[in-house]
């Protein structure tokens, strides 16, 4: 009898309990209605172009990349691999860090084997667009550049230069190898070299809405006044890839020229950022590029509003996008060095770098 009326009791607790687990357990499944991290679906081709789709911008870590590298075969045979010298985690360079805290490359000469990252690209048919601004007297540039470009950048690959200019009539001829062409995109002039500079995002944007979705795979958006010396290959490729700038990164972090007023929104603050990067060179994947442009694009036009020019105008921009959105592979300085500054000694090839210009000389203004 006891345990009858024990059991009478007990059922309706226990039925009360497993309801009111059955209810906790339906809320903890539920998606968090407060997300620290807004998840990005790339802008489809319709995408406006005033505002970056499905985001706030400047403040979302865009989702991650799927890349296949495949060990390649020497021939058809599938028994015949490429042979290549045996990789070590033990020796190596140790003058240099070459990865973030964020666990991304940091490409150094040493690091990697251009042999093998060509082989595994090779068969994958890559094409590469790279953008260059020749507005005004920055034409005087372009020659050595294009040329310079043919000597060492993604050689055997297809690339597709896009030149924007006002001096259509200016752009040198200069002898492509096959795979390899230019295409001449007319921009207006400027008075201010700070809007040639900055317009730059919005153009990158929508050439690749209208033109390079349909015909490449990866894009880097690169200063004319600048020329190669070395390589510039497939170990550069990535998801977000951005270049180590080289006149500050043995500086402290307070003294980087970041955007410091806080109304800007390219805005860092002390004690934030992690490298000083170049708005000289940049790339990647497609969409991660569409990303970076736009909202870099939008940020600007909106300080623009406000009347305020960020201190290095995309380039801030182009900084702050990056420490919030890490790039997946970053470019030591070698990939960007300036002709007037002396060689450090971790640098053991200088791949890309800024001529010395007379900056009076060639800019609209002062
Ligand atoms: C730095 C950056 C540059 C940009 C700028 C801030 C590097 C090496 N350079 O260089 O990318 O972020 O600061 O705005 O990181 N241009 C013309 N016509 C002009 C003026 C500029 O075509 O009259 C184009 C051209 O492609 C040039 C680029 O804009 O390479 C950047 O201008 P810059 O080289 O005068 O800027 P600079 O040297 O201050």
């Amino acid at each position: 009898m006891q345990i009858n009326a024990m059991n009478s009791k007990a059922v309706p607790a226990i039925l009360l309990s497993l309801l009111l687990m059955a209810i906790v357990y339906y809320y903890l499944s539920q998606p968090s209605s407060v997300s620290s991290r807004v998840i990005v679906s790339p802008c489809p081709t319709s995408c406006p172009t005033s505002e970056p789709k499905d985001r706030v911008p400047a403040d979302v870590i865009p989702t991650g990349y799927v890349f296949h590298l495949e060990t390649p075969d020497q021939s058809l045979a599938v028994t015949a691999h490429l042979k290549y010298s045996q990789p070590s985690i033990v020796k190596g360079r140790t003058d240099v860090v070459a990865v973030t805290p964020w666990l991304a490359p940091i490409v150094w000469e040493g690091t990697f084997n251009p042999v093998l990252l060509d082989s595994i690209y090779k068969p994958k048919k890559i094409s590469i667009a790279v953008t260059v601004f020749a507005v005004g007297k920055y034409i005087m540039f372009l020659k050595n550049f294009l040329e310079t470009a043919e000597q060492h950048f993604f050689v055997g690959f297809n690339v597709h230069v896009y030149v924007f200019t006002d001096r259509p009539k200016e752009v040198p001829e200069v002898k492509m190898a096959d795979g390899r062409q230019l295409t001449v995109r007319l921009v207006p002039s400027s008075k201010r070299w700070q809007e040639i500079s900055a317009r730059r995002m919005e153009l990158i944007q929508k050439l690749i809405d209208e033109q390079l979705r349909k015909n490449s795979d990866y894009i880097f958006c690169l200063d004319v006044d600048s020329k190669f010396h070395d390589r510039w290959g497939t170990e550069s490729l990535g998801g977000l890839v951005a270049v180590i700038h080289p006149g500050y990164y043995l500086d402290n972090r307070s003294k980087f020229p970041y955007e410091r007023r806080s109304a800007s929104k390219a805005y860092v603050a002390d004690g934030e950022g992690d490298f000083y990067y170049c708005g000289g060179a940049f790339g990647g994947i497609l969409e991660e590029v569409y990303l970076l442009a736009s909202t870099c694009r939008f940020n600007f036009e909106e300080d623009a509003k406000n009347g305020i020019e960020a201190a290095w105008q995309e380039e801030s921009h182009l900084n702050r996008y990056m420490w919030i959105n890490k790039p997946s592979k970053v470019l030591s300085p070698e990939y960007l060095w300036q002709d007037f500054k002396a060689r450090n000694p971790e640098v053991k090839t200088i791949r890309f770098s800024g001529v010395i210009k007379n900056y009076a000389d060639i800019r609209p203004n002062v």
